[in-house]
């Protein structure tokens, strides 16, 4: 061997020669043995991969009547939808985000189990995510009576304990308008209660233990404050009297819908529903503000879900057309990899503004995490909501005839996609949610955009294959910067115009900053340095493209109405 340097041994004296420990990898993954063992031998019922289809096959069902005539409102669920909900409770898929065992880290760990979980989940999802969000509202409201019983159930872990919660927002009139839709009416009751009056339009999963929904607070004349300034958040009980019917409720009908089949969703007749108030009168949509942080990052996660549903990846290993296997063909492997790029850029966004949020929910968050986590929330909902109908629908397709055929399970994922650019607010109410947001931060929400972007781009220096990346998110920074800067001078209708656009943009901006970032950290593979490139060969700012087009000038929106009504 090599003549030992006698220096070597001159200080600590024990040389300089160090064997390389053992790393322990993923016990489960690693472990071939085990993984056959229990796919063998576990009983079906404690596998849930195929209970999500179960739930598809067997939708819920409304009897309205019993055989005597009798009002009963019974949703009848699958069998399979109820162990969704005792597996969710004993999984903590709500409660981790509350015990907070892993500090900051809390919500990154639940949505990680959320995002193997969802694609599976048969939408009980869904219900996760209204729970989860009643839960936040009713943290930062305060935890004490009446509510303090309910957040316990919705954070337990006991399945016999566990409630689920619906949120009821939308009415005939508008479910993204709320502030002029909702007529539903809170009586006051002599003992501080309320009873609420209305029509509830869209209420799903409506099997819930409570809700929380929207009322205005009639005076003693029976008036009401009109707009946003009359709105008062609820919270209700869905129970029972001693005589089986519901409580204040009638359902009036089960929606017909093209996806979400596993999940009623039902139109209710508020009759008397008692309920109490639990935000300040008037504050009702600022305090389900929360509740929609929550369900819009949830919205967020099941699209991102849904795009690593990975299943275009095996087919392709499986099936040969033209004499060769689906993935021999390069044509076929160029769009599988543009999927694959799609739902990495997802999934980065998604667990960034998880991150964020667990950074708020510990007290550690910096003023720009907060600014980020707002701006960010509506960004992800919005982009990763149109991901997912646009990659799902890809990869249909890569399954050929069959992926149009229903029983391989394979429609009901791109029917399902497509809700997740609708509730929990259209594409274009979100993109005027960041113009909201931006309006009244004068300025700081951008500046926290902007210096955080720049900043996740400083690892990528030692990666020359990042370069260009790096050159292209720089340069659509710079053109988002001076198109941010010069919005002062427009009219009010540019802004409108151009608000799709802007959250395109931030969107695309920041997921290719993550993208690089992860390329950049030491662990990072070449597959992750190819994925950060190929993301940033797209036009990062379309709102400046746009913009250099003409899009947004005055006369804009007379001939987009000419061109559609000609
Ligand atoms: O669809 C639904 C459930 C579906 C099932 C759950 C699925 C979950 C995922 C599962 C995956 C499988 S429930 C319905 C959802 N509905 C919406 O999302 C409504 C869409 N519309 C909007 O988002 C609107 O922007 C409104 C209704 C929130 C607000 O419209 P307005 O009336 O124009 O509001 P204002 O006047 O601008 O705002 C009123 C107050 C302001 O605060 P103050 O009074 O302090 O000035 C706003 O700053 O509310 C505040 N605010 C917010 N605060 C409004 N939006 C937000 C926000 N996003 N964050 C914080
Ligand atoms: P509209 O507001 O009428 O929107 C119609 C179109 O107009 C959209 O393209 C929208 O983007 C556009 N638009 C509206 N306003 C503007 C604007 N200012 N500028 C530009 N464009 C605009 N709601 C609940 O409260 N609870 C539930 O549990 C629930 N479950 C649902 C389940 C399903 C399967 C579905 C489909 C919906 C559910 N909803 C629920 C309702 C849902 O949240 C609303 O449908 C949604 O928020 C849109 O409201 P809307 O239907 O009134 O559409």
């Amino acid at each position: 061997g090599p003549a030992v340097d006698s220096l070597s041994f001159s200080k600590a004296k024990i040389g300089c020669f160090f064997q390389e420990r053992p790393v322990l990898k993923n016990p489960f993954l690693e472990d071939a043995l085990l993984r056959g063992y229990l796919k063998r031998y576990m009983p079906h019922e404690v596998r849930f991969d195929g209970w999500g289809r179960e739930c598809e096959v067997s939708p819920p069902q409304l009897v309205q009547y019993d055989s005597w005539g009798r009002r009963v409102d019974l949703i009848h669920t699958s069998a399979t939808w109820k162990q969704m909900k005792d597996l969710s409770a004993r999984e903590g898929l709500v409660s981790i985000g509350y015990e907070r065992h892993y500090g900051e880290w809390s919500r990154v760990y639940q949505m990680s189990k959320l995002f193997l979980f969802s694609p599976s989940s048969g939408l009980y999802t869904c219900p996760l995510a209204m729970t989860d969000g009643a839960a936040k509202v009713i943290e930062s409201l305060g935890i004490s009576w009446p509510v303090e019983e309910a957040f316990h159930r919705l954070t337990t872990r006991k399945p016999e304990y566990f409630w689920t919660s619906g949120q009821w927002m939308t009415e005939r009139q508008g479910g993204s308008d709320v502030a002029n839709g909702t007529e539903t009416v809170a009586v006051p009751q002599t003992d501080g209660s309320f009873k609420l009056n209305g029509y509830k339009w869209f209420t799903s999963a409506t099997d819930a233990d409570m809700t929380l929904t929207l009322a205005r607070v009639q005076d003693t004349t029976g008036a009401t404050i009109l707009g946003s300034r009359g709105l008062s958040l609820f919270y209700a009980e869905v129970s029972r009297d001693e005589s089986g019917q519901l409580k204040g409720i009638e359902v009036q009908k089960l929606k017909d819908k093209l996806g979400t089949r596993q999940m009623p969703t039902a139109e209710l007749l508020l009759d008397g529903l008692p309920a109490h108030m639990i935000s300040t009168e008037g504050r009702g949509v600022s305090s389900i503000a929360n509740m929609l942080t929550i369900t819009r990052i949830h919205n967020s996660l099941s699209a991102a879900g849904a795009m690593r549903r990975q299943l275009a990846r095996d087919y392709a290993t499986r099936r040969k057309a033209f004499g060769k296997l689906l993935k021999d063909h390069p044509l076929h492997m160029q769009t599988l990899a543009r999927m694959e790029v799609e739902t990495r850029g997802a999934f980065l966004l998604v667990m960034d503004v998880c991150r964020l949020l667990g950074r708020e929910e510990t007290g550690i968050a910096t003023e720009f995490d907060t600014h980020l986590l707002r701006l960010l929330t509506p960004v992800v909902k919005l982009y990763t909501g149109k991901q997912a109908v646009a990659v799902v629908s890809e990869g249909l397709e890569s399954f050929g005839g069959q992926g149009y055929i229903e029983d391989t399970g394979l429609p009901g994922l791109l029917r399902d996609a497509q809700v997740l650019s609708i509730w929990e607010g259209t594409t274009n109410v979100l993109s005027l949610d960041v113009l909201r947001c931006v309006a009244r931060s004068s300025g700081m929400v951008f500046h926290a955009y902007f210096i955080h972007t720049k900043s996740l781009l400083k690892n990528a220096s030692g990666v020359s294959a990042l370069t260009p990346a790096v050159k292209a998110i720089q340069c659509a920074l710079s053109k988002l910067e001076l198109l941010v800067q010069d919005t002062a001078t427009k009219e009010p209708s540019f802004l409108e115009l151009a608000a799709r656009d802007l959250a395109y943009s931030l969107a695309r901006i920041y997921a290719g900053a993550l993208l690089i970032d992860h390329a950049s950290w030491k662990g990072a593979s070449p597959a992750d340095v190819y994925a950060a490139s190929r993301w940033c060969e797209q036009d990062l700012c379309p709102v400046a493209t746009n913009h250099e087009r003409g899009c947004y000038n005055p006369g804009s929106s007379h001939d987009n109405a000419a061109l559609v009504y000609q």
